[in-house]
């Protein structure tokens, strides 16, 4: 009887060595064929259309699982809306979807995506979105460049599968990046990826602002630190603590975690790390291959990688850019909660939640480097001075939005080479760079209606340049003094 059943047993087990055999011959001769030309993807049918699921982080939408390739209609809205840095700092942020990252969009190969982007009216500015994913010229964004108050449809078929970066590509586009304008966009392969517990949404970025790293208030961007890639904050889902505290990710002992990492930049790559924990698998470079038993996975700007791990015991895990300096002090550091029973044998210590906490996050105090100060002019320069020092001032301060020869970005920021605007009242441009401009004027027959942030140079600083704008690109040569600037901000 005994012997009966082991010899069944035998038979067995040969019989699923060999099932297993084939379903490894199967599976490679699959995985050959699988791989698959641009042919054969866009040769996928699509079968009916659904509404595609978009989600802010750090959650993503439900696995697309055995569904057949579809038409996906992607609605999504561009958001101009302030938000909070960090404790006291503000800032306005550019989204798609109204989050930073934008809203996550799930899709399998082949699937057609017919993508709506709108543009909300209150926006000041146009913009438009390339989407890595997409195989044509500019990824979707010569097709998409929406004017605030109008919105643009075009329609692309997912060729390959992957986890892609999608960002605005609007120019200054350095600046539509930084302010936010990035998100994944996530195209499983055919019958998906394999199921896990936990699936989550993380993007890092880097955030250049006026004020040092903690200097309260509203902050604007700043386009001399993003030139010279020094930034303020680096943190993941765009603020720094948008994964800590409340805000942590969950898992549960025993659970299989997978996230989606992309890096939005516009900068830094990140060197993506957990610590406490090793990332079982990795899709390097959110592609097909996949590197196994990983510490740190680097994500270029403008790329991504999946990582998996199975967690083992309790506790709270940091996820940081190993890039230490920014985690602990510019943000780049979020949380993993895990809960469960202890496992003695894989993780003896005491685990002690806050043992990592940033020494240097949230408002710091820096020192006052006296930037703003008011020089004092004893004898007025000569207009061969001023000239040198506006230029200078100019391809600080102004140059990212009018452009190195005054000539502006049609739709988006007017033109101060001979502009009417400009030359037809001195009083007025003064007063636009002491405090800022909004609402609709008209330079040159063309309309703008967007916003011009107050500049935070000194009297003297705003003299020279405008003596500069005024002496360069035919204009009408005014030379503008310091007391011309003190005189109209003190409004006499
Ligand atoms: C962040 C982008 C930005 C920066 C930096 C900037 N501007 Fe502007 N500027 C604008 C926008 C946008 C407008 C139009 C505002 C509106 O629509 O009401 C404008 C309007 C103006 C105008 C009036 C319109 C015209 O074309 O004559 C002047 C003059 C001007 N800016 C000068 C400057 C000077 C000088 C600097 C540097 C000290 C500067 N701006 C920096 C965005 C910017
Ligand atoms: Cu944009």
């Amino acid at each position: 009887m005994i012997l009966k059943q082991d010899k069944l047993k035998i038979k067995l087990s040969s019989f699923l060595a060999y099932l297993g055999l084939v379903t490894v011959l199967l599976t490679v001769s699959c995985v050959n064929t699988k791989k698959k030309t641009y042919e054969n993807t866009a040769d996928i049918p699509v079968n009916r259309e659904m509404v595609a699921e978009l989600t802010a982080p750090p959650h993503v939408p439900t696995p697309v699982g055995k569904r057949l390739a579809k038409k996906l209609i992607v609605n999504m809205e561009i958001l101009e809306k302030e938000g909070e840095m960090t404790d006291g700092v503000k800032y306005v942020y550019w989204t798609f979807g109204g989050s930073v990252p934008g809203s996550f969009i799930r899709t399998r190969v082949g699937d057609e995506v017919e993508f709506t982007l709108s543009n909300h009216p209150d926006n000041k500015l146009p913009h438009n979105i390339d989407l890595h994913a997409v195989t044509g010229p500019g990824g979707g964004a010569t097709s998409s460049f929406v004017a605030p108050g109008h919105e643009k449809t075009f329609s692309f078929k997912t060729l390959n599968p992957g986890l892609y970066v999608y960002h605005c590509a609007t120019a200054p586009v350095g600046m539509h990046i930084a302010n936010g304008m990035y998100g994944l966009i996530l195209v499983e392969p055919e019958g998906g990826l394999p199921p896990v517990d936990k699936e989550y949404y993380i993007m890092q970025g880097d955030f250049y602002t006026k004020g040092e790293n903690g200097e309260p208030g509203l902050q604007a961007f700043d386009m001399n630190k993003a030139v010279d890639e020094d930034a303020d904050y680096v943190v993941f889902n765009g603020s720094v603590n948008a994964l800590t505290g409340d805000n942590a990710i969950t898992a549960k002992v025993g659970e299989t975690v997978r996230l989606f990492v992309g890096n939005g930049g516009p900068n830094l790559t990140s060197s993506f790390h957990v610590i406490g924990e090793i990332f079982d698998n990795v899709f390097v470079e959110g592609g097909d291959m996949i590197n196994e038993n990983v510490q740190t996975t680097s994500i270029p700007a403008g790329g991504a990688a999946i990582v998996e791990f199975r967690v083992d015991v309790p506790g709270t895990f940091i996820l940081v850019d190993h890039a230490i300096f920014r985690a602990f002090n510019k943000g780049a550091l979020g949380m993993l909660k895990v809960e469960g029973e202890d496992n003695k044998t894989i993780y003896s210590g005491v685990v002690q939640e806050g043992i990592y906490n940033p020494e240097g996050g949230g408002v710091q105090t820096m020192p006052d480097d006296g930037k703003a100060k008011q020089t004092v002019a004893t004898t007025e320069k000569t207009l061969a001075e001023k000239m040198e020092s506006g230029k200078q001032i100019y391809m600080q301060t102004c140059f990212a939005c009018h452009q190195a020869e005054g000539q502006g970005i049609p739709n988006a920021f007017p033109p101060l080479a001979k502009s009417d605007y400009l030359n037809a009242n001195v009083d007025r441009a003064i007063e636009i760079v002491l405090k800022g401009k909004t609402g609709e004027i008209t330079v040159n027959g063309e309309k703008y209606n967007s916003v011009m942030t107050r500049q935070s140079i000194s009297n003297d600083e705003i003299a020279d340049v405008l003596t500069y704008v005024y002496n360069s690109w035919d204009n009408n040569k005014t030379n503008v003094t310091k007391a011309m600037v003190d005189r109209v901000k003190s409004g006499h």
